[in-house]
């Protein structure tokens, strides 16, 4: 039996065919001695009608009971109608249960914790498919920006030795004899990469043992990060607003269907596509903040309430720099022209969403970079092929790193972190 994808069976060239087509059960009703199923598979959900003057009572009696999400396959004719919800219906003349399914767990309603417990089924719903498809397209477009601009990705180690982005987050783990960490960044490895590959990306997990829970934050989170040889911190942005537009672009034109389907307004993702992005220096955002009445003092960190002011001034994604050295990694170049502050920069996302990228120029002389590691209070011992990187043929070298989860946060318009990612990891959740 060949069977159609849901997806394809919505649309005027349909009508009138004998189809087949297998799936899940998303919501069903019983109407006199019919039956209204709507099967649900990956590309979309069609009404099938199971009438018991063709396929019997004894049919239509079971459906009436049956639960959610049991599994089916169904042949009949596509039909056109404007009642049912997308606008087309299957006439059954087949009709058969693969797999029950007795009371389903989520019927709506229920409360995060619960919904979190019983996250492989919840993410069965179509807003989850819709979610997982413009991340997949998100993953898709940014390797293929690197690929058409030349840059080489590879595969750095998770299991670490010693901090890219400070102890407080670091996740131990017991390594044979020893303690390691989990990866919080590839930044490190990738900086040794350059020597040999100049250009060099990877997509990795990252991991943060982030204490509070949060809206944007995750334990394990998807990095994709970057590092160049030559590049300077404004080189480094450009690739940065590049990438961006490119992947806004691709997601606007491959993944409309799915955007509508979550809400999200694509006329402020529009605005996202057309580069330069404005650049705000630390300094000005202080201000501005202060004008809008925060309490704030030059070498404050922002924090996600501050960025989310801060977007209010612009309605596209645009660059934060030149931060205070204190505020940011021990690895950061100090900018010449005032070593109060860092050649870094983030990129916040607008409409309230905040950082997505973090990234700088790096500290490249090594007496400087092995102050700054002492000044941190890191072990020397640990950073000692790091810094071998300093003595042996140095050059400048850019680098940054995007949170998948949060870019995804933004272009699909999703309130909480925990739905960019299938299984999300925070403090007290684990299971399933
Ligand atoms: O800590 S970062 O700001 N920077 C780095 O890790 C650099 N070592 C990257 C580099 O230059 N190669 O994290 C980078 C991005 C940040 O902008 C967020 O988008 C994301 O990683 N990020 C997170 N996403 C989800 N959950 C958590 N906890 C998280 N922390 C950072």
């Amino acid at each position: 039996m060949f069977f159609h994808q849901i997806g394809a069976l919505l649309s005027d060239d349909m009508v009138g065919k004998r189809v087949c087509l297998r799936g899940w059960i998303y919501r069903r009703s019983v109407v006199g001695g019919k039956a209204f199923v709507r099967v649900r598979d990956s590309t979309g959900v069609i009404q099938v009608v199971v009438d018991e003057a063709v396929l019997g009572e004894e049919l239509v009696k079971t459906l009436k009971d049956i639960g959610l999400e049991a599994s089916v396959e169904a042949c009949g004719t596509v039909t056109k109608q404007p009642r049912a919800p997308t606008g087309y219906e299957v006439v059954a003349d087949y009709f058969r249960i693969l797999g029950y399914s007795r009371d389903f767990p989520i019927k709506g309603g229920e409360g995060v914790e619960y919904l979190l417990d019983n996250r492989h089924l919840v993410i069965r719903s179509p807003k989850y498919a819709a979610i997982w498809k413009i991340k997949h397209t998100i993953l898709d477009a940014g390797r293929e920006w690197f690929k058409k601009d030349g840059w080489w990705e590879v595969t750095p180690p998770i299991l670490t030795a010693s901090a890219c982005e400070g102890g407080a987050t670091l996740f131990p783990v017991q390594y044979f004899e020893k303690q390691a960490y989990l990866s919080q960044s590839a930044q490190l490895y990738l900086e040794v990469m350059i020597f040999s590959l100049e250009k060099v990306w990877s997509l990795t997990p990252s991991f943060r043992a982030e204490q509070s829970r949060t809206r944007r934050h995750l334990a394990e989170y998807w990095h994709l990060e970057a590092e160049a040889a030559w590049y300077d911190m404004n080189d480094m942005m450009r690739v940065v607003e590049s990438l961006v537009s490119h992947i806004v672009n691709r997601v606007l034109e491959e993944r409309r269907r799915e955007l509508d389907a979550l809400g999200r307004n694509v006329d402020s993702l529009k605005t996202a596509v057309e580069t330069p992005y404005p650049r705000v220096k630390y300094d000005e955002a202080i201000e501005i903040l202060q004008k809008k009445g925060v309490d704030i003092k030059w070498g404050s960190d922002l924090g996600a309430d501050e960025e989310r002011l801060l977007t209010q001034e612009f309605d596209r994604p645009f660059f934060v720099t030149h931060f205070p050295k204190e505020v940011k990694s021990f690895y950061m170049k100090l900018d010449p022209e005032d070593p109060r502050v860092v050649l870094g920069f983030d990129l916040l996302a607008p409409e309230g969403y905040g950082e997505v990228v973090g990234g700088s120029q790096r500290e490249d002389d090594y007496d400087k970079l092995l102050q700054r590691i002492v000044e941190n209070g890191y072990n020397v011992d640990d950073y000692k092929w790091y810094l071998d990187l300093r003595k042996y043929g140095s050059v400048a070298h850019s680098g940054f790193g995007l949170g998948i989860e949060r870019l995804l946060m933004w272009i699909a318009g999703l309130e909480h972190i925990r739905d960019a990612i299938p299984f999300p990891r925070f403090r007290g959740r684990i299971y399933p």
